[in-house]
């Protein structure tokens, strides 16, 4: 057979042969913190990187290395590396990219974390954080400098939709001599492949769309060999310690063979959801890549395969409009995070990004009155029906 498998094919059969696993099917659970040497000198051998195996569970693991291969697979990178969270992966990749006195570009917006990480993180170890507005790639031209290490990005990013175009900013940082790192949280490969796009390193919170099912808190992160190599063994095994556990690499093992089933059908509700929205008299603006009216539709169409299932919109009234209409809903759930199959809505300003002080949202577009929808895999008519019933009936209705 020599034409290469499918996405769908390979999130589900990569790497794994059932005939060399006592024909399980599903792969084994490898619940281990520790490997058997064969004999002294091979341990010894295996500490000074001369044989190959596994030595401790903080350093590798048959279970973690099946999920890093996949997730390197499908986002078209040589290796990948498993982590305890999306946060580990963010911590542990930049402590071994940069030193006191590098700079880390990075866009306007970022998830709350991921900013506080290094703005009030990273910076206290002598790094400088410059923020640029990356809609436009000229303004990276002109920030860049031979002090700027990486270039940090997520697209969509979270929580306002922005895109970043990553082949035009990959350019521009390359020419710099910078690596491009980007959060793919929000569309995941199944629609979006920086690494083909020319980005270095792509990291995922797998505890979203990855996983799938809101059970597990995960993160992934895929690159060359020697980058994925040098994360390991400094950022993840002496830095941070953030290493994913056995149980939960086959949880997301078991969310990849159903990621792109669970996105068209993500991606096809939340087009419905956005037009909806859209239409409704009490919306005074929807986000959403997959409408004529988002400002970056054509980056949209261009970068990624379809517009996702993340949508973000504000209210003709504002903060206590949007606290309301959260309040009514009955079957889309109040909470953080997102990809999950239940839809989810919740207030980034005082929620996900309560790490951003108001001047700093204010600042980084971030408004007070965003309310952030994680379309999930419920019936369309269902999801709209809760909304519509939630929605304030006269949408001038301003508070005073
Ligand atoms: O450490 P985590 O697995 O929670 O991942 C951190 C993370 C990294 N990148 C992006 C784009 C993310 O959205 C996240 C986590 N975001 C959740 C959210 O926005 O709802 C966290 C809940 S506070």
């Amino acid at each position: 057979m020599s034409r290469a498998k499918g996405f769908a094919s390979r999130a589900i059969h990569h790497a794994y042969a059932p005939q060399e696993n006592e024909g399980a099917l599903t792969p084994p659970l490898h619940l281990t913190s520790t490997f058997v040497f064969e004999t002294a000198e091979a341990g010894g051998e295996m500490f000074a990187g001369e044989r190959t195996g596994h030595i401790y569970s903080r350093i590798s693991n048959p279970t973690l290395d099946l999920l890093e291969q996949r997730i390197a697979e499908l986002e078209g990178a040589e290796a990948g590396l498993a982590l305890s969270s999306g946060m580990g992966a963010i911590t542990s990749t930049l402590w071994t990219l940069v030193s006191p006195g590098d700079e880390i570009i990075v866009d306007e917006t970022l998830y709350g974390c991921t900013f506080a990480f290094m703005r009030h993180g990273l910076t206290k170890f002598g790094i400088k954080i410059s923020h640029v507005d990356m809609t436009d790639p000229d303004n990276l031209r002109s920030a860049i400098s031979d002090k700027t290490r990486v270039v940090y990005f997520e697209t969509p990013a979270n929580p306002n939709m922005r895109l970043v175009d990553i082949a035009r900013i990959s350019e521009i940082a390359h020419e710099a001599g910078a690596t491009v790192v980007v959060d793919n949280t929000y569309a995941t490969p199944y629609l979006t492949r920086p690494i083909e796009m020319g980005a270095d390193i792509v990291l995922h919170s797998a505890t979203k769309y990855l996983g799938g099912h809101g059970d597990v808190v995960a993160g992934l992160v895929v690159g060359n060999a020697e980058q994925i190599g040098e994360i390991r063994l400094i950022g993840m095994k002496d830095m941070t310690g953030a290493v994913m556990a056995p149980f939960n690499a086959l949880l997301i093992l078991r969310g990849l063979k159903t990621l792109a089933l669970r996105m068209d059908r993500h991606c096809a509700t939340a087009q419905k959801v956005a037009d909806w929205l859209e239409a409704h008299p009490a919306v005074s603006k929807v986000y959403y890549p997959g409408l004529k009216s988002f400002e970056q539709h054509d980056l949209a169409t261009r970068q990624m395969t379809q517009p996702g299932g993340m949508i973000a919109f504000e209210l003709q009234g504002g903060l206590q409009a949007g606290a309301d209409m959260m309040n009514a809903l009955e079957m889309i759930q109040r909470a953080v995070s997102l990809g999950d199959a239940e839809t989810l809505i919740q207030h980034p300003a005082s929620m996900t990004h309560s790490t951003y002080t108001p001047e700093e949202r204010a600042a980084h577009g971030i408004s007070d009155g965003l309310v952030r929808l994680s379309v999930g895999l419920e019936d369309l008519e269902d999801i709209l029906e809760d909304l519509s019933h939630a929605m304030p009936s006269k949408p001038a209705a301003v508070a005073a």
